[in-house]
């Protein structure tokens, strides 16, 4: 008897900073989607493919659920999130090793009620005492009948396979929708601007990140070179002398940065510029928002 093939939607849910990206990155083997150490790092949903003999795996990273604040960024993130949800065929609610809040508990609220839940618990390489993770574990599925729980490392690749074999049986049987070597349906141009952001998320302070935004102006391709032109939009005039450092230094490091995972990922040859452009207030302006693809 042979195995069916399977193929679906999966959707990678939680609140920020729980590791749901790196999850996605180390499932898919390349970094389709940005991580840093911030919280709301991820803003676009972002899809990972994955696909073995038998399966095919649709990935959706999201935004995490913003459950604090306001404002028409954080608007657009949770909405992008609910809508990520509909019709897909299996969540993943990351949670962190021995973290679990208020926030986590809004998260999983959120989640309907008639879909299977996989609860993923990440970042278990750091725990120190591997015995507080049974209690752990029955504490969190106390408030949902999980069709399984897997606690994982993203960052270690530990449990991986388990997670998607896990996932395999809430897929529908059918044919997969992607090439095989497909790992993402986001453009390199969305990638690429990605990749800029990433840069500033890690290689600027904490304030900055939150007011910037990437816009790609120029792609063109040769051959297997890119050559690549970015807007850095930050929202205060105060932003810009941050992004670009004494003489430059920093843009330039962000560039080179952006440019070599650009060049890892496309697998060519990479020409980036970036310039840098003051908008005042776009976080908080719907028609902006519209603008940079948030709503
Ligand atoms: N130690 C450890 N760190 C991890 C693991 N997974 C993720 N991290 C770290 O956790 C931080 C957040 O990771 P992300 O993948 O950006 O988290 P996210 O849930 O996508 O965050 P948002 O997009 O902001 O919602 C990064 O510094 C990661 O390196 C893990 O398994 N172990
Ligand atoms: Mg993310």
């Amino acid at each position: 008897m042979t195995t069916p093939h399977r193929a679906g939607y999966v959707a990678i849910v939680g609140q920020p900073n729980v590791g749901k990206s790196t999850l996605l990155n180390r499932l898919v083997g390349q970094k389709v989607s940005i991580t840093s150490r911030k919280p709301q790092t991820t803003r676009h949903q972002v899809t990972g493919i994955v696909t073995l003999p038998d399966t095919q795996y649709v990935f959706v990273d999201t935004p995490g659920f913003q459950t604090a604040h306001g404002g028409a960024l954080n608007q657009a993130l949770n909405r992008a999130v609910t809508d990520s949800l509909a019709g897909v065929d299996v969540i993943v609610f990351v949670v962190e090793a021995g973290h679990f809040g208020a926030r986590d508990e809004a998260v999983l609220a959120l989640l309907p009620a008639d879909r299977p839940v996989v609860l993923a618990i990440n970042k278990i390489d750091r725990l120190k005492d591997r015995a507080a993770l049974l209690p752990f574990i029955q504490r969190v599925s106390a408030l949902r009948d999980f069709a399984a729980v897997v606690p994982v490392s993203a960052k270690a690749g530990t449990q991986c396979v388990e997670l998607l074999k896990a996932l395999r049986e809430h897929l529908p049987e059918q044919p997969a929708f992607y090439d095989e070597d497909q790992i993402t349906d986001r453009s390199e141009r969305f990638l690429a601007a990605e990749l800029v952001r990433e840069k500033i998320f890690r290689l600027t302070g904490d304030e900055l990140p939150y007011g910037a935004n990437v816009v790609v102006e120029t792609f063109e391709t040769e051959g297997d070179h890119r050559r690549i032109r970015c807007l850095i939009v930050v929202g205060r005039e105060s932003h810009k002398p941050i992004v670009i450092g004494a003489g430059g230094a920093k843009l330039k490091e962000i560039a080179t940065e952006a440019r070599l995972d650009m060049e890892r990922l496309f697998g060519g040859k990479v020409f980036l510029e970036l310039w840098v452009k003051v908008e005042r207030g776009w976080t908080d302006d719907p028609k902006a928002m519209r603008k940079y693809g948030y709503a």
